[in-house]
């Protein structure tokens, strides 16, 4: 930061986890104006349209600007304002009492998708204390896919294409014309210039399949059929490529023979996806090479026919020898330059927690777990002698078993919850369980710190404001999934008593007695990470590229082996096998499909899939930008008109959409892109402008989706993760629907 004023800074965005370059102009300690950097790489992209609350954002009436403390009753709206040191005490006092009575399990800790500071640091607090149970939104987003790769490869995979040189990419339960605009979207639309060919595999015509040469319309959750009906179609017209397979890949036959019944008139009645479609996809991925298969939050979310798609996606890569090479699905090591696991204390955790309890859904889903962990790194032992960076998503419990845990305590009892960066009510499972769980008195301590009240944290004890993405120094590597790292500089002192998220951890750890860990500022925090580098983070972020891409390499394989137990690619994972598994790629139908519940079928005749991401919002956040409102007012379901005009619904009006958890209101959008037996609903929609006290909690009964969705083990993914899509549900005409 340049200390004059006026002066410009050289920040990153954060308003979603992109992180583009922008400059910050800023005048009497106050910030005046945002405009992108077009001197570094990934700068704000004309498609952004968050970028207009850049400013009301920081400076919004309803932001969150001091500590409260709960007066009344959780969800009663009354507050009172206390100091930070008094805050820091109470919290302290009280994680300290639940450690004493019930051990430091008891205390788990909740974050969202990849807000930047607040996942590391609170990461490192949850080490340092000694709790498995770290749940955050890598679980639904994109873990199932990212453990399954794991299993197979040793790595995980790249997500982009080589315009000129990938020949083929596979964009798989994704949408990234609305969710990856500037990072996924921009080399997608370059490449097609130069020829690639795209295959989309969404049951909606997205923006990014209007520009496919060839659109998979599938039945939801069932792309583990798809998937092996290619493989069935590759093997056997001997489109594979022999020479990797036979020399690099374990369990060949065995998915040879598993696939014989996967014939394109069986996958064609189980996806709906005409035979010839299914060939065709087939035939141009294993032959117009190199070709890449994106992973897809879709897949995460279909429950527990996410298994079969998330195997059987990795096995298409490897035997059409579509991995590690240049412009195929390269396998990605974290950026180097990044001391992830020795910063975040992981080997700590592990010493500290093996000995102790897993996570509290460690039974349930024994593969995201810290003896899930310990058994993936057994088996990379030999290629990440130092344990894998991108560790954290390996042992996260599901929220499933941390509403269980407060409420039954099974397996072991959670008393206090952390929540930083996360709006459970809005964005989990099944929000009524999630209120009971808050709500409970079983639950001895329930803290919240965000940028603005939301309807979780109406119920927590303790509220904390939050410091911005403008008032703090930024240092991002995407959870080290990424051979990327973002720098940008702090623009101005936080607002008021705002103060970020590593501070809130640090003071909180130092009054636990964990002082020798937490240096006294965020640099120094990012001074730890970027130890390799021999730089600290002041000279780093003065860089004139601070954002830094690590050239990706291919066939690293060939000296050093998959970092698996047999050094190959394994299509039939052992660690599948080792964890309880069944590790072949079986089929499952969604826990509630026309197919699987028949009788429930008749009364709910719908597909229901949500939450697909749109341009003008980030999940739950913004609802109270005006500006940005205008241009999304409401939440909308989508519905063929087809089906609208069968139930009497015409374009625009309030639709209730009914799952046997509930009801809940949106606007209807007529929309040919989808089936007329899917309809698609938004989801993450509150109403900021309504009523926070309970049991309005800001509208989050109205029209919030996860308000009717299940939440149940039997119906989770192998992983853990939320079933989101591929569910049922009933429309109808609602009276109207209330302007905000
Ligand atoms: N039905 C359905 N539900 C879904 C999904 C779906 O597709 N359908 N998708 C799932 C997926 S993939 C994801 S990632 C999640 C998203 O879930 P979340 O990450 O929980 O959602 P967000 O709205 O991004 O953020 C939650 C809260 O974090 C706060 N916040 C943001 N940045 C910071 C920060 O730096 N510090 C602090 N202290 N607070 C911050 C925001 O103000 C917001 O209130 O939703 C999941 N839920
Ligand atoms: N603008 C914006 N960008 C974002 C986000 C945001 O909130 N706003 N969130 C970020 C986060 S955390 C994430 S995880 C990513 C997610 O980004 P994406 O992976 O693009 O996820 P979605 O848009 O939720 O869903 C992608 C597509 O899956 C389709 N789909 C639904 N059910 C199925 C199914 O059963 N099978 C298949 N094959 N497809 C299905 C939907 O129709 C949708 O078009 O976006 C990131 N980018
Ligand atoms: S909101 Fe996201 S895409 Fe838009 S400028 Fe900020 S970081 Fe970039
Ligand atoms: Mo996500």
């Amino acid at each position: 930061m340049i200390e004059k004023e006026p002066y410009l800074a050289r920040a990153t965005c954060h308003m979603c986890f992109h992180q583009c370059a922008v400059i910050v102009h800023v005048e009497n300690g106050r910030v005046v104006k945002v405009e992108p950097d077009a001197n570094r790489p990934f700068h704000p992209t004309r498609e952004c349209l968050r970028k207009v609350a850049w400013l009301d954002f920081h400076n919004h009436p309803k932001r969150l600007n001091y500590p409260l403390r709960r007066k009344g009753e959780r969800g009663e709206g009354k507050w009172e304002q206390i100091s930070w040191g008094e805050v820091i005490d109470e919290i302290a006092s009280k994680v300290g009492d639940i450690k004493n009575s019930y051990g430091t399990e008891s205390i788990a800790i909740m974050g969202g998708t990849a807000h930047g500071l607040c996942d590391y640091s609170a990461w490192r607090w949850g080490n340092i204390f000694g709790t498995p149970n770290m749940f955050y939104q890598g679980k639904n987003c994109g873990e199932a896919e990212l453990l399954a790769e794991v299993a197979t490869y040793g790595w995980h995979t790249s997500q982009t294409v080589r315009p000129g040189i990938t020949k083929c990419a596979i964009i798989w339960g994704q949408n990234p014309a609305e969710s990856f605009q500037g990072m996924g979207w921009k080399p997608m639309i370059q490449a097609k210039e130069k020829g690639v060919k795209v295959i989309v595999v969404d049951p909606r015509f997205t923006k990014t399949a209007e520009e496919a040469d060839l659109w998979l319309q599938l039945r939801p959750g069932t792309d583990g059929a798809l998937a092996l009906g290619m493989i069935h179609y590759i093997i056997e017209n001997g489109l594979y490529e022999q020479e990797f397979v036979n020399k690099w890949c374990k369990g060949f036959e065995e998915i040879k023979e598993f696939v014989r019944d996967y014939t394109p008139d069986k996958v064609q009645d189980i996806t709906w996806v005409n035979k010839d479609t299914i060939i065709e996809a087939a035939r141009l991925y294993a032959t117009e090479k190199p070709g890449i298969i994106t992973r897809g939050v879709a897949l995460c979310q279909i429950g527990r026919s996410a298994k079969s798609a998330v195997q059987a996606k990795a096995i298409l890569r490897a035997i059409t020898g579509n991995i590690a090479i240049e412009g195929g699905s390269v396998l990605v090591d974290p950026y180097p330059n990044i001391a992830l696991c020795e910063t975040l204390c992981w080997s700590k955790q592990l010493e500290n927690v093996l000995e102790k309890r897993d996570n509290v859904s460690a039974e349930d889903f024994p593969i995201a777990s810290l003896k899930g962990y310990s058994a993936y790194r057994e088996a990379m032992k030999g290629v990440h002698p130092e344990g894998y960076q991108a560790a954290i998503y390996m042992i996260c419990p599901s929220s499933y078993n941390i509403w269980k845990a407060i409420l039954e305590g099974k397996p072991y009892p959670i008393k206090g919850l952390i929540i930083q960066g996360g709006n459970p009510l809005i964005t989990l499972g099944n929000a009524s369980t999630i209120y009971k769980a808050l709500k409970s008195e079983e639950l001895e301590l329930l803290v919240c710190m965000d940028f603005f009240m939301t309807p979780s944290a109406m119920l927590a004890d303790y509220v904390l404001p939050a410091a911005d993405w403008l008032e703090r120094p930024n240092l991002n590597f995407f959870w080290g999934l990424s051979p990327l790292c973002s720098t940008g500089e702090q623009s101005i002192e936080p607002l008021y008593e705002r103060h970020n998220d590593y501070q809130f951890w640090r003071d909180l750890g130092e009054r636990l007695g964990q002082g020798e860990y937490w240096p006294d500022t965020v640099e120094g925090f990012y001074d730890l990470f970027l130890e390799p580098t021999g730089m600290s983070f002041k000279e780093y972020v003065s860089q004139e590229k601070n954002w830094q891409i690590v050239e990706s390499t291919y066939e690293k394989y060939k000296e050093s082996g998959f970092a698996t137990f047999s050094g190959k690619v394994e299509l039939v994972p052992s660690i599948f096998k080792k964890m309880g598994y069944d590790p072949l790629p079986t089929y499952e139908e969604p826990a509630r499909s026309p197919m699987s519940k028949t009788k429930l079928f008749k009364e709910y005749p719908l597909i229901l899939i949500t939450g697909s991401r749109v341009r003008n919002y980030f999940h739950s956040m913004y609802r109270e930008e005006e500006r940005l409102r205008k241009t999304y007012p409401n939440p909308k379901l989508q519905i063929h008109p087809q089906t609208a005009n069968d139930l009497g619904i015409k374009d625009g009006d309030a639709v209730y959409i009914e799952t046997p958890e509930g009801r809940v209101k949106q606007v209807a959008q007529l929309d040919e892109g989808l089936d007329h037996r899917v309809v698609h609903a938004d989801a993450f929609w509150w109403f900021p402008e309504e009523p926070g006290t309970d049991p309005c909690l800001f509208g989050v009964w109205e029209s919030n989706i996860n308000a009717i969705t299940p939440d149940d083990a039997t119906f989770h993914s192998y992983a853990g993760d939320n079933p989101f899509r591929a569910l049922l549900c009933k429309v109808y005409k609602a009276k109207e629907f209330a302007a905000p």
